[in-house]
């Protein structure tokens, strides 16, 4: 097969990149090593900033986003008792959107044949080659057959553990230029997801002596809670139940108050990272969201950091087939990573601040106390992260 584009992984990178491309009328395929039903079954992301908004809006498969995303006007630090609300609104002008990352995936999987987006699922072995040179090619098999995709570039949508990042020569120091900055959290987080109600009608972040919690939302009816726990835990210990009375403690007696429990739908540990990787291109591959960055979920950025790179590439790559321009293509990794990296610090700082790390003592305590008054009593402090929150331009 021949085409302009293949794209790897079939996640909210990859079929974005696809369908703006498609829009565009510059041919792609996109490959996925899972089946269309897994990728859906994978509970992840639940708000979204206006970038992300945006390309959705942009590519006119908004209809359900509109009607059943909750549009989010602030969001609230707990420390104990107290409450920090940041009037993300007032202090913006802008808004965030709560729309489960499930429901963009399966808006646009179900856009995919209409839009003549060619999807190919169960894709074995997906193997890079020849990603230094003009023509580059992937192969992967099916059915007991392998079969090859040409291409003029190849954009690597794979996700964390993909097999893009890792056809990058020059990591361990050898001739190349890529490098790789980490930071992995001592704890991760565990998420419940029930058909309750929310405790509150917006996102509570809190930081209680026991550890972090999470209240977040799909939509009116439907819950999705989180706790930090150490990267020991077994979710099989941890019985609905359980996980309810910690939540409850936790997130102060407010919200404890307002907490209707419920039957766990899907629940899951997920270790905390903060990952680099650099450049995001090597050639003719380009890599987009997880595949070259990863930030812990406290800032909810992932998702949203998926986007911008896809806005992005997609730039260039309309640039590279409508006017033979190189420059979007050559200036891509340097554009993405400046706003990757702002994203990386907001998570990880939003991270430092909400979480008991076990080798915090009494000093490191003080701290966040301090910043969490300085916080609730400056305007320029709650603008700062409230701009972060909703996105940093593109
Ligand atoms: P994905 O979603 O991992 O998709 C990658 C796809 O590539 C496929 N793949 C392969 N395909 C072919 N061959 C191979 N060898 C392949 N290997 C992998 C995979 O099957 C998959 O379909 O990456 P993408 O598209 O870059 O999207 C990134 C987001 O999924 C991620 O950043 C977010 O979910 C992170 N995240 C959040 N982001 C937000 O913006 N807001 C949030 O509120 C938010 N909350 C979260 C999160 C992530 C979480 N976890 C579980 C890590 C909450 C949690 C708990
Ligand atoms: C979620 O609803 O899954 C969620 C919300 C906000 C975050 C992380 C996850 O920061």
């Amino acid at each position: 097969m021949k085409t302009q584009v293949a794209i790897v992984g079939a996640g909210p990178a990859g079929l974005l990149l696809g369908h703006l491309l498609r829009a565009e009328g510059i041919d792609c395929v996109v490959v996925e090593r899972q089946t269309g039903d897994y990728v859906l079954t994978r509970i992840r992301a639940g708000v979204l900033e206006r970038i992300t908004v945006e390309l959705m809006e942009r590519l006119g498969l908004d209809a359900r986003l509109k009607a059943e995303g909750l549009v989010e006007e602030g969001f609230n630090l707990a420390d104990g008792e107290r409450l920090i609300r940041i009037d993300v609104a007032n202090l913006t002008g802008k808004t965030v959107v709560v729309y489960g990352q499930t429901e963009i995936t399966r808006d646009l999987m179900d856009a995919a044949a209409p839009r003549g987006l060619q999807v190919i699922y169960e894709a074995g072995d997906v193997a890079l080659h020849g990603i230094e040179s003009d023509a580059p090619f992937l192969t992967y098999t099916q059915g007991g057959a392998t079969q090859r995709i040409d291409a003029r570039f190849i954009i690597g949508c794979d996700g964390f553990h993909g097999p893009s990042r890792k056809a990058i020569p020059g990591l361990n120091g050898n001739f190349g230029v890529a490098r790789e900055f980490e930071r992995v959290y001592p704890f991760g987080w565990l998420g419940i997801l029930a058909d309750v109600p929310p405790c509150h009608h917006e996102l509570i972040y809190a930081n209680h002596e026991r550890g972090f919690a999470l209240a977040s939302m799909r939509s009116h009816t439907r819950s999705r809670y989180y706790i930090d726990v150490p990267l020991t835990e077994r979710i099989e210990d941890w019985s609905d139940d359980r996980i309810w009375d910690e939540l409850a403690v936790r997130l102060g007696p407010e919200a404890a108050a307002n907490i209707t429990r419920g039957p766990s739908i899907e629940k899951s540990i997920a270790p905390l990272r903060s990952y680099v990787f650099e450049p995001m291109r090597h050639g003719s591959l380009l890599l987009c969201g997880d595949a070259a960055h990863i930030v812990p979920p406290t800032g909810a950025k992932g998702l949203n950091l998926a986007a911008s790179d896809v806005h992005y590439a997609a730039e260039a790559l309309v640039g590279f087939f409508r006017r033979g321009d190189k420059e979007g293509i050559c200036g891509y990794s340097a554009k993405a990573l400046a706003r990757v990296w702002k994203s990386e610090r907001f998570s990880w700082s939003l991270t430092k601040l909400m979480h008991r790390f076990p080798e915090d003592g009494p000093f490191e305590r003080k701290m966040q106390v301090a910043e969490l008054d300085y916080i609730a009593s400056s305007t320029a402090a709650r603008t700062a992260i409230a701009e972060n929150y909703v996105g940093l331009p593109v």
